[in-house]
């Protein structure tokens, strides 16, 4: 099942919403299977947002990351990337409709609580700078069999 990295940024640990965040996500049905507070450092900082090295909002985005501790996560499930995103919202609060992640719980337009990869692709070179292959954890949560009907192999 598809996997992808959350980070819980530095405003969502300073404000004391990492329980409530991860909550929305146990309570949706996706897995846990990795979990790790760190503080992000500027090498990690630049490799996590190498993409949008160039663009005005880079350093800004660079010192947010790097002001205080993140927790980093992976999340499992049927479409986890697609699933979590639409869970977190558009990238900034005002703009995020009430229900998801930053629509209920920030108002800023650079302090936006989460990051999520948007991609199979980016959750594949994401989750490698976050945890090494031993730290994700494989079980299966028992109430799992009543997350997914099964058809045959596939899951519903
Ligand atoms: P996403 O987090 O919704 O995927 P991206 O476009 O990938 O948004 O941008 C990565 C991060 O860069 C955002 O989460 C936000 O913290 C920051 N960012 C993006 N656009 C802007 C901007 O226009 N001004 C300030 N910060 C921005
Ligand atoms: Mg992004």
């Amino acid at each position: 099942m598809e996997k992808t990295l959350i980070v819980l940024k530095p405003d969502a640990v300073q404000r004391q919403l990492v329980g409530q965040i991860i909550g929305r996500f146990e309570q949706k049905g996706l897995r846990l299977v990795a979990l790790r507070m760190l503080s992000v450092g500027p090498e990690l900082a630049g490799k996590m947002y190498a993409v949008h090295e160039g663009k005005d909002f880079y350093q800004p985005l660079i010192e947010f990351i790097t002001a205080g501790p993140v927790v980093a996560m992976v999340w499992q499930g049927r479409d986890a990337i697609s699933v979590a995103r639409k869970m977190m919202g558009p990238t900034f609060g005002p703009d995020a409709p009430a229900g998801t992640i930053r629509g209920d719980l920030g108002m800023s337009r650079r302090y936006n609580l989460i990051h999520g990869s948007d991609s199979p692709e980016s959750a594949a070179k994401e989750i490698p700078l976050f945890f090494g292959a031993g730290e994700i954890i494989d079980y299966t949560p028992v109430g799992e069999r009543w997350i997914y009907a099964r058809q045959g192999e596939k899951l519903i």
